[in-house]
């Protein structure tokens, strides 16, 4: 197993001494979560979990974690997803996974967001990973052009077998925003916000509690 991957089980496995039996539990996307699946599936936990992808509830069902639906509990005790990026405040780019939307979802209805990485996702400023921007279809091809005229180097995510758009669970597609640096990720996010079609982004601000980076664990010091 290479480095990367023992930081993602390793950060994985530690999460669980944040986690109880019979909690309700946020279940993200991605590789480093499909670790922790793996862990809580293997412990003596029993929670609930409350998926964000058809992927994860599909992991679920074989790993025989049981899950419901967001709109059946009255509160997530805490959300447990991986990150494509995270700064020192934080704050996270989140979406590689096409899953930003459910994930948000989750996150916002969350008493704890606890996000679980390799090292490579950390650093000091946003941006080195392309910003996820989910639109409807309809007028997409506007938003590009408008994202370009702004310089946040648009581009329709693409699947690569067939080169037609990625498609999310929701229905809609994703433009990723290649601008190597995000100075100012909160006036990013309201430009992003107040644009007609713009569905979610991946910039999560001030979400996160907690991240456990292969076997340490960084807790919220300051926001920006
Ligand atoms: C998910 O975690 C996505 O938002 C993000 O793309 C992914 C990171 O994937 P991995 O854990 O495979 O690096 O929540």
């Amino acid at each position: 197993m290479n480095m990367k991957n023992a930081q993602k089980k390793q950060a994985a496995e530690a999460t669980l001494k944040y986690i109880d039996s019979d909690m309700i539990v946020g279940l993200g996307t991605g590789s480093t979560v499909a670790y922790f699946l793996e862990a809580l599936a293997q412990s003596d936990r029993r929670v609930i979990g409350v998926t964000t992808s058809k992927i994860t509830s599909q992991r679920c069902a074989e790993l025989n974690i049981p899950i419901v639906d967001i709109d059946e509990v009255d509160h997530i005790d805490v959300t447990v997803d991986g990150a494509d990026e995270v700064d020192t405040y934080l704050n996270g780019i989140k979406g590689g996974g096409a899953a930003l939307l459910m994930e948000k979802i989750v996150a916002k209805n969350s008493r704890e967001n606890i996000w679980i990485v390799d090292s490579s996702k950390v650093h000091d400023t946003l941006g080195s990973f392309p910003l996820p921007v989910e639109v409807i279809p309809y007028g997409s091809g506007q938003l590009i052009r408008q994202f370009a005229d702004k310089g946040l180097f648009p581009k329709l995510r693409r699947q690569a077998d067939n080169n037609q758009p990625v498609v999310t669970d929701a229905g809609h597609y994703i433009i990723d925003c290649h601008m190597q640096t995000i100075n100012n990720p909160y006036a990013l996010a309201e430009y992003l916000e107040s644009q007609v079609g713009v569905v979610e982004h991946g910039l999560f601000l001030a979400i996160c509690d907690r991240v456990i980076i292969g076997g340490e664990t960084l807790q919220i010091q300051s926001r920006q």
